[in-house]
C-alpha cells in the first residue's frame, strides 16, 4: 500500500514537473539560488529587477545594479544599459541611466544565462532602436478580439477595477523582458465608451500594474466620442466646444494615469468616423488631439490605413491621401503605416509612404496576429517577414535608406520614433493559441529593440528559453537539445515562405474567403458587395493571364516608389518575381527566369509550399523524445491542420486558375485531391474552425 502511495505521489510530482502548458512563455526560469543582488536605486521598477535576478540568476558572482548618470549612459538614451564583468570571478555590473534600463539589463542578463553566454568576461552595450515599442490590442469591450485567435481579451472589463487577474502582471513582465514599453489596450475600431469615467477607472488599474514594468498605456479613440459620449451636437475638430471636450477628457485621463501615453486613431477608414465627415482633413483631426495631449507630453499615433471603393487602386490611396499633409502635423503626431500598401498580406512590397513623408514622423505597424497567415493554426514565424520590410531600401535619401532607417531617426530628424505590432495574445493558456506563435510576440519585441538581430538569432534565443532546460545549462536530459533546436530553427525560418507559397505566391494577394480570412476563395463573388473586398479585384485572372497591372499601363502604383524602384517594379522584366503578380498582369505562358512558364511556376510554387508543410510534420515527429509530451502533441496536431489547409489552398487556387489558363498541371507535382465544385461549397464556421474543417473539408 505504502509503495503504491509512493508511486502515485511520484507520478503526481513528476507529472507536475513535466507539465508544460506554455503559460510561462519564454520565461520558464526556475527558482535560483537566492543570488546576491544589490542596487543603488530603490523604486518599484528596480525592485522587480532585483527580485528577478535574486530568484533566477545562477551565476556564482553577485550582480550589481548601478543607476548612474555617467555621460556614456545618458548618451545611449532611455532604456539603454551596459553589462560588464572583467573576469568570471568578478561581480556582474548592470549600469543604466534610467530605471527601465536596469530592468531591461536584468532581463538581458537572464537571457544570456539561458543562452549559456553569461560566463567569464562580459562587455555588452544595448540600446533600443525605437523609442516606443508598442503592442496594439484589437480587443473589444465585450472581450471579443478582432482578428484574435487565442481566446478572449485578457482584460476582464466586467470585473475591473475590483478584481485583478494575475495575468495582467504576467503580461507586463513578458513584455518588459523583451523591451516592449507601450500598449494600446483597446481596438482601433474603438467604442466611445472606452473614454467614459467608468472605463477609465478600469484602464487606470491596468496602467498601474504595467507602470513598474516600464510600460505606458495608450487608448484607441473613436473620433465621434464628443458627440456619442459627450452629448455634443458635433465632433468637428474645428469646433471650439469639441476642442474643449477633448482637452477636458485628456485632463481627466492624466489625473488618473499621470504617464498616459496618448491616443491611437483609426479615422475615416472602413466606415469609422473621422475629420472628413466634417469636411476637415486628417491633419486637422490629428492636430486637434495633439494639442489636447501636448501639455502632458502625450502623443497621437494616427493611422494611414485608409481606402475607399472607387476607381482608384486601393494600394495607391494611403499615399495619395497622406502625402499632401507632409509637414502639417504637430510634432507630437506620428503616422502609423502598415508594412504594405494593402493590408498585412502574406507578401506585399513595403508601403511607399515609408521615407516619402520626410517632414512627419512615420512608424511601421506590423501584424503579429495571423489574420492572413492561417490564424493560430499555421506555424508562420514572422521575423523574416518584418525584416523583409525593415530592410527594404526606399532609396528616398539615396541607397541604403531602408524602411528601418527612415523610421528610426537615423536619416530624418524624427522627434518620436516608434514601431507597433498588433498582438496575437488572448486568454488561451498558452497566450497565443499556437505554442510556436509565441515566437512572434517575442520576435516583435526583440526586433523593435534591435532590428539588426537576425531572424535566426531571435529564433534560437526563443527556443532556448521556451524549450530548453530552466537552469543555465540549455540542454535537456532526453535526446539532444541542440539537434532539436537546429530542427525547430529550420522549421521556423522556412515557415513564412511556405505559407506564402501554398497560399499566395508570386505577389498574389487577398484570395481569401468572404467572411473570414482563413481559407481560399479566389472565385468569391458576392452580388452587391464592395468590389475592393473581392478576390477578383486583386488577382484579375482571365484567359490572357493573371495579376494586377500596377505599371504605367495600369494603376501606376509602381510610380509611388522612388527611383530606381519605380522603374524596377514597373517593368515586367525587372520586377522581382516574388512580387510579379502584385505589379503586373502576366500572360500565362510568360517565361520566368528559370525557363518555366508563369503557369508552371505557379503550380510548382504551390506544390513546394505543400511539400514544405509536409516536411515540417516529418521534422517535428522526430522530436518526440526531446521535449515534453504536451507541447509535442499540441504542435503535432497544429502541423496536421496546417498540412491539410496547405493542400486545400493549393487545390483551390490551382483548379480555379486553371479554368482561365486552360493549361495542364505539370505531371510531376501532386494531383489535386479536392474537387473544385465541392470546395466552392465549403463554408467555414469561423467560431470553431478546427471542427468545422474536420466536418466540412474532410468528412464530405
Ligand atoms: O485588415 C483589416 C482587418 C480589420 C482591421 C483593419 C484595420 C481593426 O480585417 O479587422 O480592423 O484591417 O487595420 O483597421
Amino acid at each position: 500500500m505504502k509503495k503504491l502511495v509512493f508511486i502515485l505521489l511520484l507520478f503526481v510530482f513528476t507529472g507536475t514537473l513535466l507539465a508544460e502548458d506554455g503559460s510561462q512563455l519564454w520565461l520558464r526560469l526556475s527558482g535560483g539560488k537566492n543570488a546576491d543582488v544589490s542596487c543603488n536605486l530603490n523604486n518599484a521598477t528596480t525592485e522587480i529587477a532585483i527580485k528577478e535576478l535574486k530568484e533566477h540568476w545562477y551565476g556564482n558572482t553577485p550582480v550589481q545594479l548601478v543607476f548612474s548618470k555617467a555621460k556614456e549612459l545618458t548618451r545611449l538614451g532611455e532604456g539603454s544599459f551596459v553589462i560588464r564583468r572583467s573576469s568570471g570571478s568578478d561581480p556582474v555590473r548592470i549600469e543604466a541611466s534610467t530605471k527601465q534600463g536596469l530592468l531591461y539589463g536584468a532581463y538581458h542578463l537572464l537571457r544570456l544565462q539561458q543562452m549559456g553566454q553569461a560566463e567569464g568576461e562580459m562587455d555588452v552595450v544595448e540600446t533600443p532602436r525605437y523609442q516606443l515599442r508598442v503592442l496594439n490590442h484589437w480587443d473589444n469591450l465585450d472581450r471579443s478580439v478582432e482578428r484574435g485567435y487565442a481566446g478572449k481579451s485578457l482584460w476582464e472589463w466586467e470585473s475591473l477595477p475590483g478584481k485583478i487577474s494575475p495575468r495582467y502582471e504576467a503580461y507586463a513582465r513578458a513584455n518588459a523582458s523583451i523591451g516592449i514599453n507601450g500598449t494600446v489596450v483597446n481596438n482601433v475600431n474603438a467604442s466611445p465608451q472606452i473614454l467614459s469615467a467608468s472605463y477609465l477607472e478600469k484602464v487606470k488599474v491596468l496602467a498601474d500594474i504595467f507602470r513598474p514594468y516600464g510600460i505606458k498605456t495608450y487608448l484607441s479613440i473613436n473620433f465621434s466620442t464628443p458627440a456619442e459620449l459627450g452629448g455634443l451636437s458635433t465632433s468637428d475638430p474645428t469646433d471650439k466646444a469639441v476642442q474643449r471636450w477633448w482637452k477636458d477628457k485628456v485632463k481627466e485621463i492624466y489625473q488618473l494615469i499621470p504617464d498616459f501615453g496618448g491616443f491611437l486613431v483609426k479615422a475615416n477608414s472602413e466606415g469609422l468616423p473621422g475629420p472628413q465627415d466634417f469636411g476637415r482633413t486628417h491633419a486637422d483631426g490629428a492636430n486637434m488631439l495633439a494639442d489636447a495631449l501636448k501639455p502632458y507630453k502625450g502623443i497621437v499615433m494616427w493611422r494611414a490605413f485608409v481606402y475607399n471603393p472607387g476607381d482608384e487602386d486601393r494600394a495607391n490611396q494611403a499615399y495619395q491621401e497622406f502625402m499632401p499633409f507632409d509637414g502639417q502635423f504637430r510634432d507630437n503626431v506620428i503616422i502609423q503605416v502598415k508594412n504594405g500598401p494593402v493590408d498585412f498580406q502574406p507578401r506585399e512590397p513595403f508601403s511607399p509612404l515609408f521615407g516619402a513623408m520626410k517632414k512627419t514622423p512615420v512608424m511601421a505597424e506590423f501584424q503579429i496576429t495571423q489574420e492572413y497567415l492561417g490564424f493560430s493554426n499555421h506555424m508562420a514565424y514572422l521575423a523574416p517577414m518584418w525584416k523583409e520590410c525593415l530592410d527594404s531600401d526606399t532609396y528616398q535619401q539615396g541607397k541604403g535608406s531602408t524602411v528601418a532607417k527612415v523610421t528610426d531617426g537615423s536619416i530624418y530628424n524624427q522627434k518620436i520614433t516608434a514601431i507597433a505590432g498588433v498582438t496575437n495574445i488572448g486568454t488561451d493558456i498558452n497566450w497565443c493559441g499556437h505554442h510556436l506563435a509565441q515566437a512572434n510576440w517575442y520576435a516583435f519585441g526583440r526586433l523593435a529593440w534591435n532590428y539588426k538581430l537576425t531572424s535566426e538569432a531571435i529564433a534560437r534565443e526563443w527556443i532556448n528559453q521556451t524549450f530548453g532546460s530552466t537552469t543555465n545549462n540549455p540542454t535537456n536530459t532526453a535526446g539532444s537539445f541542440s539537434s532539436f533546436r537546429d530542427a525547430l530553427t529550420e522549421m521556423l525560418l522556412e515557415s513564412r515562405e511556405a505559407v506564402v507559397e501554398y497560399m499566395m505566391p508570386l505577389g498574389l494577394h487577398h484570395l481569401f474567403a468572404w467572411g473570414h480570412h482563413y481559407g481560399p476563395e479566389p472565385w468569391c463573388d458576392i452580388p452587391g458587395a464592395r468590389p475592393d473586398w473581392m478576390p477578383s479585384y486583386y488577382h484579375k485572372a482571365d484567359s490572357k493571364g493573371i495579376g494586377f497591372d500596377r505599371s504605367s499601363t495600369g494603376s501606376n502604383a509602381a510610380a509611388q516608389y522612388h527611383s530606381p524602384l519605380s522603374e524596377e517594379f514597373g517593368n515586367l522584366s525587372t520586377c522581382p518575381e516574388n512580387l510579379i503578380l502584385w505589379f503586373h498582369h502576366v500572360p500565362w505562358d510568360y517565361k520566368m527566369k528559370n525557363g518555366k512558364t508563369l503557369w508552371e511556376e505557379l503550380c510548382y510554387t504551390y506544390d513546394r509550399g505543400v511539400q514544405k508543410a509536409r516536411s515540417f510534420q516529418k521534422i517535428w515527429d522526430q522530436q518526440e523524445k526531446t521535449i515534453d509530451t504536451e507541447r509535442f502533441l499540441e504542435i503535432q496536431n497544429k502541423l496536421k491542420i496546417q498540412m491539410r489547409d496547405a493542400v486545400w489552398w493549393k487545390d483551390a487556387c490551382l483548379l480555379y486558375f486553371q479554368e482561365f489558363s486552360g493549361m495542364p498541371i505539370p505531371v510531376d507535382i501532386e494531383r489535386p485531391v479536392h474537387n473544385l465544385d465541392v470546395m466552392k461549397k465549403f463554408r467555414l464556421d469561423i467560431g470553431n474552425h478546427e471542427n468545422a474543417l474536420e466536418k466540412d473539408l474532410f468528412m464530405k
